[in-house]
C-alpha cells in the first residue's frame, strides 16, 4: 500500500515538472521573437548611426538602449489591464515587450530619427504618442512609437511589434531621475517634489532650446539636420 502511494506521488510530479518545462519553453520561444525583433530595430538605428556619420559628418544619436521586458513585468502588466493570461491575447495587448529608446542630441533629431526609422518600407506603424508637442502632467517628454518589424524565422515571417522611444539627453536624464524617485515613493511622491520635477522639466526643455541654439550658431543653419519639429498625429 505503501509502495503504490510512493508511485503515484512520483508520477504526478513528473507530469507537472514536465508540464512546467513545456510552459517555460514556450514563454522562451514567446520572448525569442522579441528579441529578435528587438535586433532588427537595433541594426536599424545601428545603420542610421553609421550613415549619418560618415555621409553627413555628423551623429545624431547619443546613445541607444534596449531592454526585453522582465517575466515579473509582464505578469504585473497582465494583471493591471486585467486580460487573459495565454500567449496570443499578451501578444496582442502588451505592445511593449521589446523595447528600444534612442537618446538624441537634439529635439530636431529626435523627430529626424524617427521620420527615417518609420518610413522605411518594411517597418509599419502601430501607434506614435508624441510627449513632447503634448508632454505628460508631470513634465514627462518622449517621442513614442509601437512599429511592427518583420522577423524571418525557419516557419516564415512574423510581424513583431517593438516600442522605440526618442529624446533628448536631457529628457532622459530628468525621465531617469523621476522614474527612481518613483520607484522610491511607489508612485506616491509627496507634492513638493512633484511641484520640483515640472520644474526640473521646464528647465529641461529650455537646456534643450538653448543647446540647440547654440550648436546652429555654432555650425551654421543645416536644414537637413536642425529641421524644426512638426507636431505628429498622434
Ligand atoms: P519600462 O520599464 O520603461 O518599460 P502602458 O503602460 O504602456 O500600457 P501608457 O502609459 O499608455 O501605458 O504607455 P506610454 O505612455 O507609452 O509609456 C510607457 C513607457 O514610457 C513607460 O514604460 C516608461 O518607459 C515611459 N514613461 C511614460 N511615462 C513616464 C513618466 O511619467 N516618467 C518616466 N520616467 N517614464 C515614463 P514602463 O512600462 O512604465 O516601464
Amino acid at each position: 500500500m505503501r509502495n503504490v502511494t510512493i508511485m503515484t506521488t512520483v508520477s504526478v510530479d513528473e507530469q507537472a515538472i514536465s508540464e512546467a518545462k513545456e510552459l517555460r519553453d514556450q514563454f522562451q520561444r514567446f520572448l525569442r521573437e522579441y528579441e529578435f525583433g528587438m535586433r532588427e530595430v537595433e541594426t536599424k538605428i545601428s545603420i542610421l548611426r553609421d550613415e549619418f556619420t560618415h555621409n553627413h559628418a555628423y551623429n545624431p544619436i547619443e546613445h541607444v538602449k534596449s531592454r526585453i521586458k522582465s517575466p515579473d513585468s509582464i505578469v504585473e502588466k497582465v494583471a493591471r489591464k486585467g486580460i487573459e493570461p495565454d500567449f496570443d491575447t499578451i501578444r496582442a495587448e502588451v505592445t511593449d515587450i521589446a523595447g528600444v529608446r534612442v537618446t538624441c542630441s537634439f529635439v530636431a533629431d529626435v523627430y529626424r530619427l524617427f521620420d527615417l526609422l518609420t518610413q522605411q518600407d518594411d517597418v509599419t506603424v502601430r501607434v506614435v504618442k508624441d510627449y513632447i508637442a503634448d508632454p505628460k502632467p508631470n513634465g514627462y517628454k518622449s517621442l513614442h512609437t509601437i512599429i511592427e518589424v518583420p522577423v524571418f524565422l525557419s516557419t516564415g515571417p512574423i510581424a513583431v511589434p517593438v516600442e522605440v522611444q526618442f529624446r533628448t539627453i536631457a529628457m532622459d536624464f530628468w525621465a531617469s531621475l523621476e522614474h527612481k524617485i518613483h520607484y522610491k515613493f511607489q508612485g506616491q511622491i509627496p507634492g513638493h517634489l512633484v511641484d520640483s520635477l515640472t520644474d526640473a522639466a521646464d528647465a529641461a526643455s529650455e537646456l534643450d532650446l538653448r543647446m540647440e541654439r547654440l550648436h546652429r550658431e555654432a555650425h551654421g543653419v543645416r536644414p537637413r539636420e536642425l529641421a524644426p519639429p512638426r507636431v505628429i498625429a498622434v
